[in-house]
């Protein structure tokens, strides 16, 4: 039999595809591809999709995003499909990536959808300024310690510096960077009473415009 057997994460059972039984039931190598694509969705590669899509690069998906990042969720899926690979996507798939992931990076309301943070799109996201936990944590590689003893927490490619409310998830950010991260540890009760404006990402994710180094301790 010439046929594939692909496991379909979605709905837990097996499919036989048969390009023989396609035939018989005429369906199209488009229905096909859409099939296959709802059985083996992958939300992680579809959440680094979404995330390129509303973080750094709406234009290339043609999407309009408003000051503080919305874009319509039917905007989005329209972007998305235009590649073969998310051809049969929908927004139950949107919300499915949303609660399969570790990390909460999106937020999907009244028919929007967006990124709560790690913009870099050129126009700065509005944020409201909230009262921070008096302690936050940043992990980074040991070679940028030098340069932010020297000039603090900048946000280099991204809008705002990004601030973790543990240690353990400030640890797995600096491991991106150094098999050995650093901790620093902000004392952010202080920067706030000082005027450095803090703003929530999500439950675990602080951001900040600038962290000035006088504010900055190594755990
Ligand atoms: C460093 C991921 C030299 C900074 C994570 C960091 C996070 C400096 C790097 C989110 C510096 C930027 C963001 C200075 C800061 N001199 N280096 N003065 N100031 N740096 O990736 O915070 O999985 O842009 O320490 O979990 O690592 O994508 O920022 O090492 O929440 O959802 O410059 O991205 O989330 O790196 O990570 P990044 P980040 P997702």
């Amino acid at each position: 039999m010439g046929g594939k057997l692909v496991h379909c994460a979605s709905a837990s059972f097996f499919v036989i595809l048969e390009v023989g039984i396609a035939r018989f039931c005429n369906a199209t190598s488009l229905d096909l591809k859409r099939f296959a694509g709802r059985c083996m969705m992958d939300y992680k590669k579809l959440s680094k999709t979404a995330a390129y899509a509303l973080r750094h690069a709406p234009w290339k998906y043609g999407l309009e995003m408003d000051e503080d990042g919305w874009v319509t969720v039917s905007q989005l899926l329209n972007g998305l499909r235009s590649s073969p690979v998310w051809a049969g996507l929908n927004e139950d798939d949107l919300r499915k990536m949303i609660e399969a992931s570790d990390k909460k990076r999106f937020e999907m309301k009244d028919e929007k959808i967006r990124a709560l943070y790690g913009h870099s799109v050129p126009v700065k996201i509005r944020k409201e300024a909230k009262i921070p936990p008096n302690v936050l944590f940043h992990g980074t590689a040991r070679r940028y310690l030098p340069s932010i003893r020297e000039k603090g927490l900048i946000p280099k490619s991204r809008q705002y510096v990004h601030l973790s409310t543990d240690i353990e998830t400030a640890q797995s950010v600096g491991l991106r960077h150094d098999r050995k991260p650093v901790i620093l540890v902000i004392d952010a009760k202080r920067a706030a009473k000082d005027g450095v404006k803090f703003y929530l990402g999500n439950e675990k994710v602080w951001l900040a415009d600038h962290i000035p180094s006088r504010y900055i301790s190594e755990l």
